[in-house]
């Protein structure tokens, strides 16, 4: 275009945002500063919706979450050097987590950071993410725009989803082109995220271990929940009738209610299974890697296993039927092949996993009706309970120790994608990104249960919640420390590990600051009002929830995994 024709020109800044637009990119979750703050006045000028954070950090967590919601990648925008590491412990656990994710960070000029001549917050953004995400691209030109976003969306999302870095030096942000060639150079994505049929032979090959099922079981993962194919993996579980176990951020695929739920009886189907059918669930720690005394006899279990990467099977112990494809396909072709397959619900064991599923939750449920003063984790936790089963469209964000696990355990969950929580790396520090994530991502009430230790890597975006006046009822399990809040410690001295917090700390205060609702809850019935009027104002709460500080447990319930001193014990 000739110089002075500003009207036919267009520039790095719009392509990029013309770009996200055309592919459905809608959000974006970012901190504002030099270069990218003016990307983020146009984004939001051009009918973006810019949720602008305190911290990077749950910007990306929020980006991810949107990822795992939506199957659209979350996009994540920060600043050069600092920024970008902060939104890089998203970034990796997105990829972690297998969710779509698309950190965008601006970088300094690309001559001086390669020359090391000490730029304003300099550094090789491009190689320092690579490691942590699927790809890594750098745009250099304002025409590339185009390419590199369809090719960022790409990889985000098909085959197994994860994070991508796009690295957008803040000079090409400011380079023009003609406007008509700009919009010719930029690219729609054609179905980034086809479905993968698999193989006839491997369907087959599962439904041959099905047959030989005495005590078959199926585990659902936060990868099958990810597939957002929820009646086709209900149709089979139920025309199966084995009895299933979801983890974490699968509960609710399935009701927890559901009378196949194997939940209350993890031991035991765990130990005394046959054939397990993985959905969208990896082997990992968080099942003992397939193995050890939990796993029952050595060998004597045959895994089917569902997953859209192929390279995920037998990466702990050999899986005897490896079905490689998307966990819709995958139902539903095997739900075509059990007609007439002669596999016939096993009703005797889905009577016994019943019958210790209803013995553990009856046990349950009569820990869960206290007034204890103070108030404990299950008299807390029997009070969500009831919330979330008056309100099962909310979605229930979890973090802590004590506060995950037994909150995991004591609260049904109703409706798929519902729970979102820390994931594959035990994290601190999503809640409220997530919180924020999800109430803008689906528009409905969110309950956030954190744990006071948890609620401290993530607090500050509590202002980020009353400034877009989001539905977000936050309720702090305030033990007074991590873990516990009476200074057990065996080292002698202060307690520097569980760290015993400032005693009686006012959480509720905070979020007054901020114009939100703070509320202090010392016992049980406390908690009900406020968490049910929370929900029903949809205002911005938090509850500060007094819980007794010797309740918890050390590590909640993975306390096995700490190393052991043999000296210190002599
Ligand atoms: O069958 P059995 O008999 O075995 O019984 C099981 C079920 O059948 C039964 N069950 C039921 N019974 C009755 N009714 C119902 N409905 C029911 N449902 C189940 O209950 C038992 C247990 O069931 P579950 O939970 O399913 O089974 P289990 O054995 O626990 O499962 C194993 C796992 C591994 C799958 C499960 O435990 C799991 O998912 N665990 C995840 C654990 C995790 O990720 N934890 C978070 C990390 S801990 C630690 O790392 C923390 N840090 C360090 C740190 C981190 N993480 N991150 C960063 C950035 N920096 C540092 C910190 C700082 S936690 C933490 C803070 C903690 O303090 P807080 O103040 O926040 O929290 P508090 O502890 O509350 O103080
Ligand atoms: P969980 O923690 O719930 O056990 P994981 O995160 O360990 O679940 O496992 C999720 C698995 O799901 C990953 O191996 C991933 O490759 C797989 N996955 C992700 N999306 C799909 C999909 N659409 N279809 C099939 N498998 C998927
Ligand atoms: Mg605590």
């Amino acid at each position: 275009a000739p110089e002075g024709d500003i009207e036919n020109l267009t520039d790095g800044f719009h392509l990029l945002i013309d770009a996200l637009k055309l592919n459905g990119i809608e959000t974006i979750y970012n901190v504002p500063g030099i270069p990218i703050t003016d990307l983020g006045r146009y984004a939001q000028a051009q009918g973006m919706r810019v949720i602008s954070f305190r911290h990077e950090q749950h910007a990306g967590y929020a980006a991810s979450v949107a990822g795992f919601l939506t199957k659209m990648p979350g996009v994540c925008m920060t600043v050069s050097a600092p920024g970008f590491m902060n939104g890089l412990t998203a970034l990796a656990n997105a990829t972690t987590n297998c969710w779509p994710m698309i950190l965008i960070s601006g970088s300094s000029e690309r001559e001086i950071v390669d020359l090391a001549q000490g730029d304003y917050e300099e550094m090789d953004q491009l190689a320092m993410a690579r490691p942590f995400c699927k790809a890594s691209y750098r745009l250099t030109y304002a025409q590339d725009i185009g390419i590199a976003v369809a090719r960022a969306i790409r990889s985000a999302i098909s085959g197994r989803p994860g994070g991508v870095y796009l690295d957008i030096p803040g000079a090409m942000l400011g380079q023009v082109m003609d406007a008509a060639e700009g919009a010719r150079s930029l690219v729609k994505v054609i179905e980034p995220a086809q479905r993968q049929i698999p193989a006839k032979s491997a369907i087959d090959r599962a439904i041959e271990v099905m047959k030989t099922a005495k005590r078959p079981l199926i585990v659902l993962g936060k990868g099958a929940a990810y597939d957002q194919c929820d009646d086709l993996i209900r149709e089979l579980v139920e025309k199966s009738g084995y009895p299933f176990l979801p983890m974490s951020m699968a509960k609710g695929l399935l009701p927890d209610t559901h009378p196949q739920c194997a939940a209350a009886a993890r031991s035991m189907v765990l130990k005394d299974s046959d054939v397990v059918i993985m959905m969208g669930a990896r082997i990992n720690w968080l099942l003992s890697h397939g193995k050890g005394k939990q796993w029952g006899e050595p060998g004597a279990k045959r895994f089917v296993q569902m997953d859209i990467e192929a390279e995920e099977m037998d990466s702990n112990v050999e899986i005897a039927a490896p079905i490689v494809g998307d966990v819709g396909s995958c139902c539903e072709a095997l739900l075509k092949a059990m007609d007439g397959a002669g596999i016939a619900p096993p009703k005797e064991w889905l009577d016994a996993v019943n019958s210790k599923a209803t013995a553990n939750m009856e046990k349950m449920d009569a820990r869960l009706r206290n007034n204890n003063d103070p108030m404990d984790y299950h008299g807390a936790l029997g009070v969500i309970k009831d919330a979330i089963n008056d309100n099962p469209d909310t979605i229930l964000v979890n973090e802590g120790a004590n506060t995950l696990d037994m909150c995991r355990s004591i609260v049904n969950i109703h409706k798929p994608r519902h729970r979102i929580d820390v994931g594959t790396w035990g994290v601190m520090g999503i809640g409220l990104g997530s919180a924020i994530a999800a109430a803008i991502e689906t528009g409905k009430r969110v309950l956030a249960v954190e744990g006071d230790s948890a609620f401290g890597f993530c607090g500050m975006e509590i202002e980020t919640v009353c400034r877009y006046n989001l539905p977000i009822c936050t309720v702090v399990f305030n033990n007074d420390g991590i873990y516990r809040g009476d200074g057990e410690n065996w080292g002698g001295g202060d307690d520097p590990a569980t760290t015993v917090f400032v005693k009686g700390s006012r959480y509720d205060l905070m979020i007054e600051a901020f114009g939100g609702v703070g509320v202090i809850a010392r016992s049980p019935d406390e908690l009900r009002k406020a968490v049910y009027e929370a929900l029903d104002s949809g205002k911005p709460t938090l509850i500060n929830a007094i819980i007794d500080p010797a309740a918890g447990k050390e590590s909640g319930n993975i306390g096995n995994l700490n190393p052991q001193s043999v000296v210190a014990q002599r």
